[in-house]
């Protein structure tokens, strides 16, 4: 008698053929036959509590669970939408993996929504098994030669092809067309793939090919091939359903319930790879010792138990072992076996398949068995039968558990009752078993009554659904090329920037000298920075931001202390005639002193006017020219001092003693300065963008002296008005600039500051919408709204905290029809937008800070550099790509920037204070 094997099963000495004597068949063989397979009864108690912990499993997993690691993997696929069969076009598909050791090349021709549906032409290629479990090169360079004989049979020309990626592995996808394969299935074991990118191992094998050029631009699993090639008429289909030599499912999930992605709209299409699902509790009694056996044998053991329950490459495997079994304890076959009966991989699906066949008669059924070298009795081919169904029922039974828990998953995440879905079934399993989608379609009608499925077999392997995500990848990789070339003149190179700071230099030095200059290099009067002595109460107005305040500043031993009220400047006064706009400058001064109880009492006035004034002393500015939208008549050319002076005179608000007008870099630096001595630098970035810094006086030839110091109001943000800047500013910033109130002025200015990025963004996002990569192609009403993408939106989208989620409610809020890919080219080019600005304005600080340096014959330079301004403040990331540019461009400085608390009005009262004091030491 043959020896019991570990797992309680007969093992005869494996030899194949049969015992000394014939045996007589058992009387009873039948019960022992069904004793054998009752092991694969699954009760209908146990199919619910498959389907309850699956659907345990998949939320765990959603999630984003890690410990204990659920065992279904629930992978997000990229695939945000279902076809709505727009697709054209030709592309090439390469389905690796969905049927077992061969591989498909497809030429797939999409018409969109016209054109009539053209058959693919395909071709199966059979993988060597050697190729499946050698080295993963000879693999991917083994599809690169089928992908080329297969091209070699077609007009392909030289065209550069594109080619869908069907690999249905259990892949962790961060892209449509990157994907890093987390293990092997079904009888591949390559090695040196597992935790690779597949698309760059095919990119790389067709590379060595070299004989077509072919674009890779989508990778999918098989699932969601099979569920996006569904028949437009038939679904749309949301789910997919592979059983072929393995097994999975994809479904359309909603992508808030994701927790890997950061995306709260739409839906997104997920692998669910339930192959691995496994649960003890409610798997453990429906695996059988046949099924203990098989995993034990396979190349992955422990691993895919659902599948190898279910998959086509296992039922052959389970039904040889159920037969080989009962062979060997004589119940079949007269206890005679056959090489094909005792060996691995002895009987395939396809016999499976056609002995379980009702159309199949049982002489068919007795000549497969014959083929299998066996010689079956009569008795013995409805016995096989009886084997073949009880496997199979069972595995369309496991299929229909899981499915069901899909189903009860759509309900939930869609929080509907009932639920009308279509699923695209795919596989061989299903085209073959006779039996399998019936069973599978009445056990869900069982597990999931309050679903109305229908299954909609996929035509042609998902094929086509292949090549419909890959138009889908297309389209997109096309998006991002032009997304790419509109933002690449936005990306400044370091040479670029260093060109910039040298510019800047030279047209500094000639400023200084009163040559010809797009900076003017204007000297403000300011030739000291605080020294911690001043003291008094001065009146102190802040104009020229995005915010004119009239402040109250106490300077005292024990600091500073300021009150402040914000006043508007509407933009009827803003850009009316100047007389209006000074007369409401007092009548603000009024309201102020009044609310501080300050009437009647005569404090100094220093004056932050933040526009370029040539300053002919300290409380003597001429306007040269508006800027920041600012337009008011009769003001250009004149003296701002005086023009207060007048309506303070119309006002008859007599005690007001203005004593020094200063620009905001310069209050910005005094601010600062009262706390740190070495800040000798002002940088306003805000609705404009400035900076000033103490120059030696003997470099300032407009100002008589050749000792000591000058403030310099650089106004830089006229810099390359001159045309400099032409090889830097592209047709966004021309646009911006035709638009403005000073076209052709304040060219530097218009690619930094708050009040233009903005728009610069719209510029790139209308163009975008008019190449169709942006809002779907829609021009909307809203978009072609000047100054409507306020430049604050940049601030908030680029931060870090804000998922994309909310960069779309940003977006939504201004109107615009936004798909899930829009909100993330939105965030590039504000970040390229962004990163320009700050790079620029570095430059210009390097240019700055180096200037000092060298004025001061040093070979280090330590300076602080005050700042202000809300885009400065509020964007996430400009002050430090700025800091970043000043130390690549001027790494002989070290550049403190030092973030003004109290906004240059502080700085106002300063410089008025240290003209107090100087006026008084005259006047002693
Ligand atoms: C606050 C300063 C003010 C300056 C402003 C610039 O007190 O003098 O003009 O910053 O920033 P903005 O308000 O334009 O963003
Ligand atoms: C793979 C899946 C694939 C399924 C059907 C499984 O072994 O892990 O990715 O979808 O087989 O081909
Ligand atoms: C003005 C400067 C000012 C800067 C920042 C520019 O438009 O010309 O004077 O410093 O804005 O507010």
């Amino acid at each position: 008698m043959d020896s019991v094997g570990p797992l309680g099963l007969q093992q005869g000495d494996g030899a194949p053929g049969c015992p000394q004597e014939a045996l007589p068949c058992p009387s009873n063989s039948s019960e022992l036959v069904q004793e054998c397979l009752r092991q694969f009864k699954v009760t209908g108690a146990q199919l619910r509590q498959i389907q309850a912990s699956f659907l345990d499993s998949m939320e765990q997993a959603l999630s984003g669970q890690a410990n204990p690691a659920p065992t279904v993997r629930m992978l997000p696929t990229y695939v945000g939408s279902v076809p709505h069969g727009t697709e054209q076009g030709d592309f090439v598909v390469l389905e690796l993996g969905a049927i077992g050791a061969s591989l498909r090349v497809l030429w797939v021709t999409l018409m969109g929504t016209e054109g009539h549906r053209m058959e693919p032409q395909s071709r199966e290629f059979v993988i060597p098994q050697e190729v499946m479990v050698g080295p993963g090169q000879q693999l991917f360079d083994f599809a690169a030669r089928c992908l080329s004989e297969f091209l070699d049979a077609l007009p392909v020309g030289n065209q550069c092809l594109q080619l869908g990626f069907s690999f249905s592995f259990p892949c962790h996808q961060t892209g449509l067309d990157k994907s890093t394969l987390i293990s092997w299935t079904k009888g591949f074991r390559c090695s040196g793939v597992e935790g690779q990118d597949v698309v760059q191992l095919l990119r790389d094998a067709i590379q060595r090919q070299g004989a077509y050029s072919i674009d890779v631009v989508a990778v999918v699993n098989d699932t969601v091939g099979t569920m996006m090639g569904c028949e437009p008429g038939a679904g749309p289909c949301e789910v997919g359903l592979v059983v072929d030599t393995g097994t999975n499912a994809c479904y359309m999930e909603e992508a808030r319930h994701v927790a890997l992605l950061d995306e709260d709209r739409g839906r997104v299409c997920i692998s669910i790879e339930w192959g691995s699902f496994s649960d003890d509790g409610a798997l453990g009694p429906v695996l059988t010792t046949f099924d203990h056996i098989l995993d034990h044998e396979s190349l992955n053991p422990g691993a895919q138990r659902f599948e190898k329950m279910i998959g086509g490459l296992y039922l052959g495997e389970l039904v040889r072992l159920v037969l080989a079994h009962l062979a060997q304890r004589g119940v079949l076959f007269g206890g005679c076996t056959s090489p094909a009966l005792l060996s691995r991989g002895g009987i395939l699906l396809e016999h499976v398949a056609e002995m379980e066949d009702p159309s199949a008669g049982a002489a068919r059924v007795h000549t497969i068995l014959q083929d299998l070298g066996l010689r079956p009795r009569a008795s013995d081919t409805e016995l096989v039968r009886h084997v073949c169904a009880a496997v199979c029922t069972r595995a369309a039974q496991l299929c229909a558990a899981a499915l069901a828990a899909v189903l009860s998953r759509l309900q939930r995440s869609r929080e509907q009752e009932t639920l009308q879905i279509a699923v695209a079934t795919g596989g061989r399993v299903f085209e073959r078993h006779p039996r399998f989608l019936s069973i599978l379609q009445e056990t869900v009608m069982l597990l999931a009554p309050t679903c109305d499925v229908s299954f909609i077999p996929s035509v042609d392997g998902g094929g086509r659904g292949v090549a419909m995500v890959t138009a889908v990848a297309a389209r997109l990789a096309a998006h991002r090329r032009l997304l790419e070339e509109t933002l690449a003149p936005f990306r400044v190179t370091c040479e670029q920037l260093a060109a910039v700071q040298a510019q800047m230099r030279e047209a500094m030095a000639r400023g200084l000298r009163g040559e010809a200059s797009s900076l003017r290099m204007l000297p403000t009067y300011v030739r000291a920075t605080p020294d911690g002595s001043e003291r008094g109460d001065f009146l102190a107005l802040d104009l020229g931001g995005t915010n004119f305040r009239v402040l109250l500043v106490r300077v005292a031993t024990g600091g500073v202390q300021i009150s402040s009220q914000i006043y508007s400047i509407p933009e009827c006064v803003a850009q009316g005639s100047g007389q209006q706009l000074f007369d409401h400058i007092v009548d603000c001064i009024v309201d102020f002193q009044q609310k501080q109880g300050l009437s009647g009492q005569s404090l100094p006035l220093g004056f932050t006017f933040s526009f370029p004034c040539r300053q002919l002393g300290l409380d003597q500015g001429i306007l040269l020219t508006w800027t920041k939208g600012f337009n008011a008549s009769d003001c250009e050319g004149q003296d701002v001092v005086c023009l207060l002076r007048e309506a303070i005179r119309r006002r008859q608000a007599t005690e007001l003693n203005v004593v020094a007008i200063v620009n905001d870099t310069v209050g910005t630096m005094m601010s600062c300065g009262y706390e740190d001595p070495r800040c000798e630098v002002g940088l306003i970035v805000g609705t404009g963008t400035n900076a000033c810094y103490m120059e030696e006086l003997r470099n300032v030839a407009s100002v008589a002296g050749d000792s000591g110091h000058m403030c310099i109001n650089m106004e830089w943000g006229a810099f390359g008005d001159d045309g400099s800047l032409g090889m830097l500013s592209t047709h966004f910033d021309a646009s911006v600039d035709q638009a403005s109130i000073n076209p052709g002025k304040q060219r530097f200015e218009k690619m930094i500051s708050g009040m233009y990025l903005g728009e610069i963004v719209r510029h790139v996002l209308l163009h975008l919408t008019r190449l169709g990569v942006l809002f779907r192609g829609q021009l909307t009403q809203r978009l072609q709204t000047r100054d409507i993408f306020k430049t604050k939106f940049l601030s908030e989208i680029e931060s870090d905290s804000l998922a994309l989620r909310q960069v779309r409610a940003i977006l939504e809020a201004l109107g615009l029809p936004l798909t899930s890919d829009d909100a993330l080219m939105v965030l590039e080019v504000c970040q390229a937008v962004s990163q320009r600005a700050a790079q620029l304005c570095g430059a210009g600080v390097a240019a700055v800070v180096e200037k000092i340096r060298e004025n001061r014959g040093l070979e280090e330079l330590t300076v602080s550099v005050g700042v202000d301004g809300t885009l400065y403040k509020m964007h996430p990331h400009f002050s430090s790509l700025v800091a970043a540019t000043v130390r690549e461009l001027a790494p002989r400085c070290a550049v403190t920037f030092l973030q003004s608390e109290d906004g240059s009005g502080k700085g106002a009262a300063l410089v008025t204070a240290v003209a107090c004091r100087l006026a008084q030491m005259t006047h002693v």
